[in-house]
């Protein structure tokens, strides 16, 4: 047979890249760059070579397994869907709705068929807990982006291809691909950015991948941003360098933010950012004088004590110098699908609210319709009514994602029932009583619903499934459906699609009234999400609106170009005040919250800070926990390191290449240490989502070299109050041969 050529778009990580994968006798024999891709252009990272090896993992699940005394057996869906009806309903009917929960994990923002029906189950089940990875991530910048703008989802980026100046804050693009940045190639971006004579410069606690090609690098104190950040803008207020550009009639609250951020002097926070005053002064200064730069954070700003505040004073930065909606600045994104700031009336909406409920045990507010992650473990513990009593994962293994993993490995040992969607027995499905297998990704269809809101440029791109999926085996679609079904008391016999074209019909009718009729026929033939994506582009807004616009988008049109790479739909453009869904129309610059949780960081500046602290790390052949199972990213050398400064070394006698005991009160872990300039002196560096050793998880080579996990090191209870967000860096440690 002869060999065939397959476009994808690689779903591992934010950068979205597009694949060209050859298929040979039904096996895939190469994967490499898409050249023609209109996003990416040809680049790739080891990790999408490695679906060749994902694809052939002996150990990935391809039937459903049922635990029965302790050990988990190959089943049948029929038998997996039965025991699931057994046992589940009964539980619910028993305990109430919220006892059910969902966590759903870091993989379904990548999967159209976890993204858009998961909700559906959450409604079947009328459960007020659901969580997941974004608590332990974004949320953060999410809700700071959602107070400035009107959504949750309306985030600023650089428009680096016309900047001039970029400032890279607690982020590794070099490792990390970029994260609610979706950024193909950083590097290259970067360099042809520099060779424009333009600069780059990286605020990070370690001398990072990325730090080591830009123009400047400062370390900062771990949890230190707020009062740099506050700090720049106190400056920009001093200097009389306050300028709003092209979005100055659509501000409010900038004499507020002048007023909080009045005890915040560079000479007030330098010994405690760890940057001297001069030097946050300079940059400052540098940023208001450059005619087009802008200021990118992300995961080390977030997942931190003052992760909201420090999302925020980013944009803060961006809207004082004038480089917000400027191109070479900080810009929005216009997604041609599913991008709710391009959906109803433009430039004011509701905004976004936050507490409508709240964790039963710690009153922590829903944020996003979530509550934080890490309240998890003791919602399992703590009696009472609403206690939980069943866990549905999605794509999530918080047992070595979440902070005190062992402790949440305990409590999910005391459910009544547990049931996870997802590839492999890990860490954390190992828990569970039904084990319920997606697909190999060569085997699903893909449409990015998430990263076209965040890309560094606008297109469309869907690809088709590049293998067959075995006979028998439903898409995850089909598998929460199902799932809803049984728990609406539908019967496990029901047929997952009948039901999709029900409600299908049921949700023309809603959203599209007399039009219902004529968006039935367009989707005549499309199943699943298929149909999901071909309404959101016809209605986008670049859509060909049901006809109405015969030269719009449409999904036939953008399935037709997955050979050439997908559709360009060009560069950021300005969008303030459409974009905006703020009930002013304004962007809200000093939102009430926020200025009232800056007394933390002002009581703060008094503390003495930590002699150590640890903080995490990204590797590129290296994807949160669960690819290390793969042959190709798992060879060379150990990652599961811990970076020490050679000074922190001498002092604690630590040997490098020797193992060290890491402790945080009752917590500690074993970690191999490496001695290396590269970190700031009191400052530890360890990658998580390691420690594959636990007993029951089926991950053959991963267990071979099983690494360590951090997560067993840090506290559940330390969270930014305002996003729920965990704590996962700038945590005091102590370290000892
Ligand atoms: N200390 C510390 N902890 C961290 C972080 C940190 O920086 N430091 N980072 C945090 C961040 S940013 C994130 S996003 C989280 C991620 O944490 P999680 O959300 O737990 O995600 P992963 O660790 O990637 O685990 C993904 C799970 O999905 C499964 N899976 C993979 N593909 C599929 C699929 O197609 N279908 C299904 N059903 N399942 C699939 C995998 O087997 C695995 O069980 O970790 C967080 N934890
Ligand atoms: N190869 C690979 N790629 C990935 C992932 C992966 O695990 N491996 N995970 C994916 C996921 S889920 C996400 S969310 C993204 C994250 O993408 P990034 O945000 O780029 O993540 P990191 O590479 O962890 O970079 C965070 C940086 O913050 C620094 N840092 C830690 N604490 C602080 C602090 O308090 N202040 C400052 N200023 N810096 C600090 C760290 O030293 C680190 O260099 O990456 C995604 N891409
Ligand atoms: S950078 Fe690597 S993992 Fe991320 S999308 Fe591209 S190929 Fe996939
Ligand atoms: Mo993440």
């Amino acid at each position: 047979m002869s060999d065939t050529l397959h476009y994808r778009v690689c779903p591992l990580c934010e950068a979205c890249c597009g694949l060209e994968i050859k298929v040979r006798d039904g096996q895939p024999i190469s994967i490499r760059g898409h050249a023609a891709d209109v996003l990416s252009a040809g680049y790739l990272c080891p990790k999408g070579v490695a679906l060749k090896d994902l694809h052939e993992d002996p150990d990935r699940l391809r039937t459903p397994l049922i635990k029965r005394d302790g050990v988990h057996q190959s089943a049948t869906w029929d038998e997996a869907f039965a025991e699931i009806e057994q046992r589940l309903p009964p539980l619910m009917a028993a305990h109430g709705r919220n006892a059910t929960v969902v966590l759903v994990g870091n993989p379904s923002a990548h999967k159209i068929g976890l993204l858009s029906y998961f909700p559906k189950l959450v409604r079947a089940l009328g459960t007020q807990n659901v969580f997941s990875a974004s608590t332990l991530d974004q949320m953060p910048k999410q809700l700071a982006s959602g107070r400035l703008f009107g959504h949750w989802l309306s985030i600023a980026l650089p428009d680096i291809d016309r900047t001039d100046l970029l400032l890279v804050i607690g982020a590794n693009p070099l490792a990390s691909n970029g994260s609610m940045w979706t950024v193909p190639d950083f590097k290259g971006k970067a360099k042809a950015m520099q060779a424009r004579g333009g600069k780059l410069i990286v605020i990070d606690p370690r001398r990072t991948e990325t730090a080591a090609v830009a123009d400047a690098h400062h370390f900062i104190r771990p949890g230190a941003d707020v009062f740099l950040l506050a700090a720049m803008v106190h400056t920009l207020f001093a200097e009389d360098l306050v300028r709003l550009g092209v979005v100055e009639n659509w501000v409010n609250g900038v004499d507020e933010v002048r007023a909080a951020v009045a005890p915040f002097s560079p000479d007030a926070v330098a010994l405690r950012c760890g940057l001297s005053a001069p030097t946050i002064r300079s940059l400052a200064r540098e940023l208001a004088g450059a005619e087009r730069a802008a200021v990118y954070a992300r995961i080390g700003t977030c997942t931190q004590e003052y992760g909201t505040l420090a999302s925020w004073l980013v944009d803060v930065l961006n809207v004082l110098t004038g480089h917000l909606d400027m191109p070479g600045g900080a810009m929005f994104a216009k997604a041609a699908a599913f991008a709710a700031n391009t959906m109803g009336r433009p430039g004011v909406g509701k905004g976004i609210a936050t507490g409508r409920h709240q964790a039963r045990v710690s009153g922590a507010p829903e944020v996003f319709g979530e509550l934080p992650i890490t309240c998890l473990a003791e919602e399992i513990e703590t009696a009472g009514a609403g206690q939980v009593r069943a866990l549905i994962t999605v794509a999530g293994n918080p047992v070595l994602s979440s902070p005190d993993g062992p402790r949440l490995a305990q409590a999910l040992d005391s459910l009544d029932f547990m049931v996870s969607l997802d590839i492999y027995l890990n860490e954390t499905t190992r828990h569970a009583d039904v084990i319920l297998p997606g697909l190999s990704p060569l085997e699903e269809m893909h449409f990015d619903m998430a990263f076209p809101q965040l890309s560094w440029r606008n297109q469309a791109r869907y690809s088709p499934p590049v293998l067959l999926r075995p006979a028998g085996q439903p898409e995850e679609w089909q598998t929460l459906l199902k799932l809803a079904a049984i728990v609406q008391g539908k019967g496990a016999q029901v047929d997952a699609d009948a039901l999709d074209d029900a409600q299908f019909a049921e949700d023309a009718q809603r959203l599209f009234g007399a039009q219902a009729d004529a968006v039935l026929r367009a989707t005549q033939g499309l199943r699943g999400p298929q149909r999901g994506i071909d309404v959101a582009l016809r209605s986008g807004p670049y859509g060909d609106r049901f006809g109405l616009q015969p030269d719009g988008l449409n999904l036939a049109k953008v399935m037709a170009s997955n050979a050439s790479g997908g559709i360009d739909l060009g560069p950021l453009q300005p969008r303030i005040p459409e974009l905006l869904r703020t009930a002013s129309g304004k962007i809200e610059l000093a939102p009430a919250s926020f200025i009232a949780d800056l007394q933390r960081p002002i009581a703060d500046l008094q503390r003495p800070a930590p002699e150590l602290v640890v903080i995490g790390r990204r590797d590129v052949r290296s994807n949160n926990s669960w690819m290390h199972n793969l042959p190709l990213l798992a060879k060379g050398p150990m990652r599961c390191t811990a970076l020490v400064h050679p000074i922190d070394a001498a002092r604690l006698q630590l040997t490098d290449g020797a193992l060290a005991t890491l402790e945080n009160g009752a917590r500690q872990v074993q970690a191999q240490v490496q001695i290396s300039d590269q970190m700031m002196p009191g400052v530890v560096s360890l990658p998580h989502g390691w420690g594959h050793h636990l007993p029951g998880a089926r991950l053959t080579l991963a267990a071979q070299r099983p690494g360590v996990n951090l997560n067993a090191l840090l506290d559940d209870q330390l969270r930014d109050p305002l996003s729920g967000n965990a704590v996962l860096g700038g945590v005091a440690i102590t370290m000892r041969p």
